[in-house]
């Protein structure tokens, strides 16, 4: 599935804006047919956003179930002959569509793109009406899961097994689209390096071909033609390329051309970087050069919008990160929007990218997210079930994703049990479904406390070790000499149980921006700086270390808990991107590594 894009054969039109939007709070829209008629009410919000923060309402903020969102929309009156689609980027976590009385949509997952073709429902200078319903419950069958419980009052409560809040609605742009009839359904380009020249190969598939032939140009970032080709899949070689490079995201465009003869039916401009990605023994190589993550777990998480995307939000992180040092960060703990990696391909960010999937472990925090005395893995919990949908997640982030050369490593799940015979089972066919999906790349999951290096069932089906510890933080509380020890020695047993590289892809204190103690205790600025410092005298001294990724880039917000002030508040930065102490520390030390 192609992003939208204008082309001299495709035009786009942004639906963004205020649309009607009603919370369905007795649950009755579906069965009275919403779709039918103008909404009721006068509520107006904005796509894209999380409504949940919007109208200062616990019964929006706190909903458990349907809302719905409706607009008007003219078909451009100049698409006639032209397929017409309409594409939500996101709706949190799964919605139906309908244009004016017709169903014409349906997706499960709150973080991957879906498409509806309209061609033969509207016609162009047509108003037709649109009507979306977003649902937001977590289950068992969901990822990430959930349980939604009824409380004595009668009302339905939401529960998960993450802390992160679960902000839902229609999350990023919906687009209206037109491509010609017979079009580019879907353009894979994996890159390569030979003997210093770069090889492009690209494969494309074209919808309703006909007698139609493919064609392609290969574009330097000045425009200079440097390799043409033809057919529906071949390699480009490029002599002398400028390769993409973490700090110099340089990318050449990729022009595939649909043509009949001498006629252009459809045209499509991939942005392409030339690069490679290999794990040799604890070695991770980008370009055949040993890399080093430094960087952060995220969220898509600001005031207001919630997990809604902004644009100038999203810049102005990233030159937060270019002002720390950092080089990378994970889309911890769902697929991120395409502008994003969009935006780290530009500015060469390294990226790994994450499924929804957390949360798949009933032993964290003691019962504390409402795990209790359950079983991870069963037919009463996850089962069979999840584990297609969770299949289909990883089908569906590498189809959006492949195609960025940021993206260098697939995380297919955080922080699930892993000490288990029956987590072995249920992560064997999705590692395989990961690289059936793609070929080219490392893929791991994120592994947690509770599955050291001698009780992890799952860590050798991965190609690196990701880790995240709360040494000196959930244990050893305020005692970073014993952190010190402890962090230490695990890392020194993965090293040589398992020969692959490790990154620690979370670690980090609560820090009260603003709190302040001599004797650096928990909670404070000094102490968060002084066990950032201890875990990276630790990275320093173990060669295997190939990265350091701080939990969490910005203070974020949780569902309510005793263990959370006003949100999770490891950031290096406050929500509203202020610096705290650590962010000065993080930056003299990444600003001064080779
Ligand atoms: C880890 C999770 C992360 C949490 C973090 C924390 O991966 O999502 O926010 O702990 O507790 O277990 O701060």
């Amino acid at each position: 599935m192609l992003r939208p894009q204008d082309s001299p054969t495709r035009e786009t039109k942004r639906l963004d804006g205020l649309w009607r939007f009603v919370v369905d709070s007795d649950g009755v829209g579906r069965e009275q047919e919403w779709w039918r008629a103008a909404l009721p009410g006068t509520v107006r919000i904005p796509v894209p956003s999380s409504y949940n923060d919007l109208l200062v309402d616990p019964a929006v903020h706190d909903h458990v179930g349907d809302v719905w969102y409706q607009r008007s929309v003219f078909i451009p009156r100049g698409w006639a002959g032209q397929r017409v689609v309409v594409r939500f980027e996101a709706a949190t976590h799964r919605a139906v569509v309908w244009v004016g009385d017709d169903r014409v949509a349906e997706h499960e997952g709150g973080y991957t793109p879906f498409e509806a073709d309209l061609t033969a429902l509207v016609e162009p200078g047509q108003e037709v009406r649109l009507t979306v319903v977003v649902n937001n419950e977590l289950t068992w069958q969901s990822i990430p899961p959930g349980i939604v419980e009824v409380a004595a009052d009668g009302r339905r409560r939401q529960h998960y097994y993450h802390d992160f809040f679960n902000y839902a609605g229609l999350h990023r742009s919906v687009w209206l689209c037109s491509t010609p009839p017979t079009h580019l359904a879907d353009v894979t380009v994996v890159t390569d390096i030979d003997a210093g020249a770069g090889l492009v190969r690209y494969s494309a598939v074209v919808e309703e071909a006909g007698a139609t032939t493919v064609g392609v140009v290969l574009r330097d970032a000045q425009g200079v033609v440097v390799a043409e080709g033809s057919g529906d899949g071949s390699t480009l070689r490029v002599a002398d390329p400028e390769l993409w490079q973490p700090g110099r995201g340089y990318l050449y465009d990729l022009q595939v051309d649909v043509v009949d003869g001498s006629r252009l039916v459809d045209r499509y401009v991939l942005p392409v970087g030339i690069r490679t990605v290999e794990v040799d023994g604890t070695r991770f190589l980008i370009n055949g050069n040993p890399f080093y993550f430094r960087g952060f777990g995220k969220h898509e998480d600001i005031e207001v919008h919630g997990r809604g995307h902004d644009d100038a939000a999203m810049v102005h992180d990233f030159a937060l990160l270019g002002w720390i040092g950092a080089n990378s960060f994970r889309t911890s703990h769902y697929p991120y929007a395409e502008e994003v990696l969009d935006h780290a391909d530009r500015q060469g960010i390294v990226v790994i990218d994450e499924t929804a999937a957390v949360g798949l472990n009933l032993g964290i925090g003691g019962g504390m997210f409402g795990g209790g005395s359950r079983t991870t893995f069963s037919d009463e919990t996850i089962d069979r079930r999840t584990q297609d949908v969770h299949r289909r997640a990883i089908e569906e982030l590498v189809a959006r994703d492949k195609n960025h050369p940021s993206v260098v490593l697939w995380s297919i799940a955080n922080e699930p049990e892993s000490h288990t015979d029956a987590a072995r089972d249920y992560f064997q066919p999705l590692f395989a479904a990961a690289r059936r999906a793609d070929p080219t790349r490392p893929v791991g999951f994120v592994n947690m406390m509770f599955a050291p290096p001698d009780k992890c069932t799952v860590s050798d089906l991965a190609d690196v070790i990701m880790i995240n510890r709360y040494y000196g933080w959930y244990s050893e509380t305020g005692d970073l000499a014993l952190a010190e020890r402890n962090l230490e020695s695990e890392l020194r047993a993965w090293a040589e149980t398992h020969a692959k590289p490790i990154l620690m892809t979370e670690y980090g204190a609560d820090t009260m921006a603003g709190l302040h103690s001599a004797d650096a205790a928990v909670w404070s600025e000094e102490y968060q700086v002084a066990l950032l410092d201890v875990y990276h005298q630790v990275f320093d001294r173990i060669d295997a270390v190939v990265g350091e990724q701080v939990w969490n880039f910005a203070d974020f917000a949780t569902a309510p808990s005793i263990i959370r002030v006003g949100g999770n508040r490891k950031g290096v930065f406050t929500r509203d991107r202020r610096p705290k102490m650590a962010a000065h520390a993080l930056r003299r030390r990444w600003l001064g590594l080779p």
